[in-house]
C-alpha cells in the first residue's frame, strides 16, 4: 500500500497532524501502537496523573467550535479527563477511520530511488510513503532500571508509564515507589491514601510547587472562551506557551521583602508559573537560590520531621534545571506514619528479592513496585523506530553523540521525514500543545508548498543543521539548564549522550524563525 504520509503516533500530535493532511487531500495512515488515540494520555493512567499545564491553556486552539464546546472540570486537568478530550477529538473529526491501532512501527527505511519511506510494522505490514511524519512524543520510551533480582520479585511490578487499564487497588498494601519526578511527586499521596504502607526510594529531591487544583466554574471558562483569541496569541508570542505573568524585573534588582511578597503570591496562585517570578531565575545562580532557598523553607514548614524535611530538599541542582513539579500535598505526605521516605544516594537499592527491595541497610518488604523512573527522553522514542536515511545511515548512528536537527523538524540524510517536537524544538520546555499546533501546522504547510510545486523530496542541509544544532547547545548555556542531571541531558539513560536536547529560546521566538525560514522558501532545506 502507498499513501502520501504515513504518521507514526495518535497523540494529541499525530491526530492533528492526520485532520491538517487530509485537508490538503492527501491520503494518510497513521500507526499508533496503543489501543486508543491520546499517547501520553493513554499510557500514563496511575494514580493523581494530571497535566501540570492548567486545562484551559492545555487544549487545542485549531478549531473554534472544538475550543468552544468542551468543558473541563479542573483547574489541571486528570488523565481520564484529558483521555476523553482525545477521544473526543478523535470522534469528531472522524479521525480513528485512518488510524491503525495495537500497531508499533518496527522499521523505516529511505528508498532514495523512489522518494519513498518503506515502513514495517510489528504486525507485519509493509507500506510506503512519500512523507514520513514522527509523533510519538518526547516522553514515551519507558525506563526501568536494571536492578539485579527484578524477575525475581514476586508480586506487581509496575511502570508509571504502562499503567493496567483496570486500575490498582493498593487497599491492605505494602507498596514501594521508586523516582520522585514528577510521576513520583503526583502518584505517591493518592497510593498512600489507600495502601497499608508506602516506602519512598528517593535518589534525588525534587522542587515541587503546590497545583491548587480546584473545579472551574461556568463563569471563568466562559470568560476565558471568549477571551481565547487574545489569550491563544499571547500563549503563542511567549518564551513557554504558557500564560501566567512572566516576571519583569531580576530577582536581584528588589529587596527582600518584595521578593518574598512575590514568592508567596505565586506559591498561593501555584503551579509552573512560579519560575516566572523573575526574569533572573534560569540564568543567574545567586537569583537562582533565593527562589530554591523560598521552596526549601517551604518544605521545612511543612513537614514535620526534621531530618526527612532536610532529605526532600534539593541541593544538588539550581531549581527549574529539572521539570519543576506540581503537587497536591506531596511533602505533606511524609506527616503520615504509614509512609517512609528511604535515602537510596547514602542507603543505595542493591537488589530486588522475591519479597521486597534490598538497600545496603535494610530490606524492605513490599507486595507491589511501583517504578517511577521516568522515560529515555526525547530521543528514545525516535531511535526506537528503527529509520534509516539515504546510503542506509541509520538515525541511530548518526545521532550517537547526541540529536543533530535543523529546527528540531528534520535531520540531513533523512529526506521527507519530519519529527513533531523533536530535540532541538522548544517542546518539553513549553506547552506541548501549542507547541505540537506550532510544528503541525509548518510541516503541513511545507508539505503543501511541495505537493504544489511537485517537490519530490525535501532534506536539512547539512551546514544549516550544524548551525542550528550549534545554536542550541548555545543558548541552553546562558541558562542553568545543563548543571542538572536532568532527563533534558540525556543524563538519566546510562551511556547517553550528554547533550541539552530541548530549544531554549522560547516558543515565541522559534515560531519565529521558522515562520522566516518557510517565508524565504525554506532556507536551509534543501530541495529535490
Ligand atoms: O520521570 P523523571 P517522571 N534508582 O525522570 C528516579 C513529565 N510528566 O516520569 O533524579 C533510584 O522525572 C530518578 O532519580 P534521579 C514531566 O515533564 C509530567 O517522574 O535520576 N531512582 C527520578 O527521581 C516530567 O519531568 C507530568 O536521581 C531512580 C525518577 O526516578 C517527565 O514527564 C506528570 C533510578 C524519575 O523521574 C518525567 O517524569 C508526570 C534508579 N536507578 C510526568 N532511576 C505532569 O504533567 C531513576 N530514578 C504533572
Amino acid at each position: 500500500m502507498r499513501f502520501d504520509a504515513i504518521v507514526v503516533g495518535a497523540g494529541f500530535s499525530g491526530m492533528y497532524m492526520l485532520h491538517r493532511l487530509r485537508g490538503l487531500g492527501l491520503s494518510v495512515r497513521v500507526f499508533e501502537a496503543g489501543d486508543g488515540v491520546g499517547g501520553t494520555w493513554y499510557w500514563n493512567r496511575y494514580p493523581g496523573a494530571r497535566c501540570d499545564v492548567e486545562s484551559m491553556e492545555y487544549s487545542f486552539s485549531f478549531d473554534r467550535e472544538l475550543e468552544q464546546e468542551w468543558e473541563w472540570s479542573e483547574r489541571y486537568a486528570s488523565q481520564p479527563e484529558i483521555l476523553r478530550y482525545a477521544e473526543h477529538v478523535a470522534d469528531r473529526f472522524d479521525l480513528r477511520r485512518d488510524i491503525t491501532f495495537g500497531t508499533r512501527v518496527t522499521g523505516a527505511a529511505y528508498d532514495e530511488a523512489d522518494h519513498l519511506w518503506r515502513v514495517e510494522t510489528d504486525g507485519g505490514e509493509r507500506v510506503a510513503a512519500r512523507r514520513l511524519i514522527t509523533a510519538v512524543g518526547c516522553l514515551s520510551a519507558a525506563r526501568v532500571p536494571d536492578f539485579p533480582g527484578a524477575s525475581t520479585f514476586g508480586g506487581a511490578s509496575l511502570h508509571t508509564g504502562r499503567w493496567p487499564h483496570e486500575g490498582v487497588d493498593f487497599s491492605g498494601l505494602r507498596v514501594a515507589v521508586i523516582g520522585t519526578g514528577s510521576s513520583g511527586i503526583q502518584s505517591i499521596p493518592v497510593i498512600a491514601d489507600q495502601a497499608e504502607h508506602v516506602t519512598v526510594f528517593q535518589r534525588t529531591p525534587n522542587f515541587s510547587v503546590p497545583a491548587h487544583n480546584r473545579p472551574l466554574t461556568p463563569e471563568y471558562q466562559n470568560q476565558v472562551k471568549a477571551d481565547y483569541p487574545d489569550l491563544r496569541r499571547q500563549m503563542r508570542e511567549s518564551m513557554t506557551g504558557l500564560l501566567g505573568a512572566a516576571g519583569t524585573v531580576p530577582a536581584l534588582e528588589v529587596t527582600q521583602e518584595e521578593r518574598t511578597r512575590e514568592f508567596e503570591a505565586r506559591w498561593a496562585r501555584g503551579g509552573i508559573p512560579f519560575l516566572g517570578a523573575f526574569t533572573d531565575i534560569a540564568i543567574d545562580p545567586r537569583a537562582n537560590e533565593l527562589a530554591a532557598e523560598f521552596v526549601r523553607g517551604k518544605i521545612r514548614e511543612i513537614v514535620s520531621d526534621a531530618r526527612t524535611a532536610e532529605l526532600l530538599m534539593p541541593r544538588d541542582h539550581p531549581i527549574g534545571s529539572k521539570r519543576i513539579c506540581v503537587d497536591t500535598g506531596y511533602f505533606a505526605t511524609y506527616n503520615r506514619p504509614d509512609v517512609t521516605l528511604v535515602d537510596v544516594r547514602s542507603d543505595p537499592i542493591e537488589e530486588i528479592t522475591p519479597t521486597g527491595v534490598r538497600t545496603a541497610a535494610a530490606h524492605h518488604e513490599v507486595d507491589v513496585i511501583v517504578y517511577a523512573t521516568g522515560f529515555d527522553a526525547m530521543t528514545g522514542p525516535l531511535l526506537g523506530l528503527g529509520i534509516t536515511g539515504r546510503g542506509g545511515l541509520s538515525l541511530k548512528r548518526k545521532w550517537e553523540a547526541g540529536p543533530r536537527t535543523y529546527l528540531g523538524l528534520m535531520s540531513a540524510g533523512f529526506p521527507n521525514l519530519f519529527t513533531i517536537t523533536g530535540p532541538g524544538s522548544p517542546s518539553v520546555l513549553s506547552n506541548m500543545i501549542v507547541s505540537i499546533e506550532q510544528h503541525v501546522d509548518w510541516i503541513a504547510d511545507c508539505v503543501a508548498w511541495l505537493h504544489e510545486r511537485g517537490v519530490a523530496a525535501i532534506d536539512a542541509d547539512p551546514q544549516a543543521e550544524k548551525n542550528w544544532t550549534a545554536h542550541v547547545d548555545e543558548v541552553s548555556r546562558f541558562t542553568l539548564y545543563p548543571q542538572a542531571n536532568s532527563w533534558y541531558m540525556g543524563a538519566n539513560i546510562p551511556g547517553k549522550p550528554r547533550v541539552f536536547m530541548p530549544y531554549v529560546g522560547g516558543v515565541g521566538a522559534y515560531r519565529l524563525k521558522c515562520d522566516q525560514v518557510a517565508a524565504d522558501g525554506y532556507e536551509g532545506f534543501l530541495l529535490s
